[in-house]
């Protein structure tokens, strides 16, 4: 088992001004911080990113979203990591998260839902090498 995540505050979060709230929570929750960064998508990395999804009816709407507006990358540190952290985030649909997620209390919709938290050690590394060179994280 890792000790380590990856996560991103989505265009839809960053542009309500939620980021410092959401940033407060994943703190207060006992992750810490090894690489953080503001910055946005083109829409050809968004879909390199979510790659996994590209034969999925959604993809073109995630791509567009995902490329919309600047977000925050983020490798997150803390026993047990992903599995803590998609705890936190709550279900992918806000309507079916637990109260006190933070999907529950900042997304808007399935789609537009605040923020993003690896499924896997491997794509945790996966995708903290997709936005953080060896000299950004430690
Ligand atoms: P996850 O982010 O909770 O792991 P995934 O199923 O891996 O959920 O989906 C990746 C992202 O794709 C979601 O976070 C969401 O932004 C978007 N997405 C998933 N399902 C839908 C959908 O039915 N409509 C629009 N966007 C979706």
């Amino acid at each position: 088992m890792s000790n380590r995540t990856f996560t991103m505050i989505k265009p839809d979060a960053t542009a309500k001004g939620y980021t410092g709230a959401i940033l407060d929570q994943i703190i207060k929750a006992g992750f810490s911080v090894k690489a953080m960064k503001w910055t946005r998508l083109t829409p050809e990395q968004a879909g390199l990113f979510y790659d996994i999804h590209r034969e999925r009816p959604f993809f073109g709407e995630l791509v567009e979203f995902m490329s919309s507006g600047p977000i925050v990358a983020a490798i997150l540190e803390k026993e047990n990591a992903v599995a803590d952290f998609r705890k936190l985030i709550g279900a992918t649909n806000p309507a079916q998260a637990e109260e006190g997620t933070i999907r529950k209390q900042f997304a808007a919709s399935v789609g537009e839902n605040a923020v993003h938290g690896s499924d896997s050690d491997e794509n945790a590394m996966i995708e903290g090498d997709f936005f953080f060179s060896k000299l950004e994280r430690f």
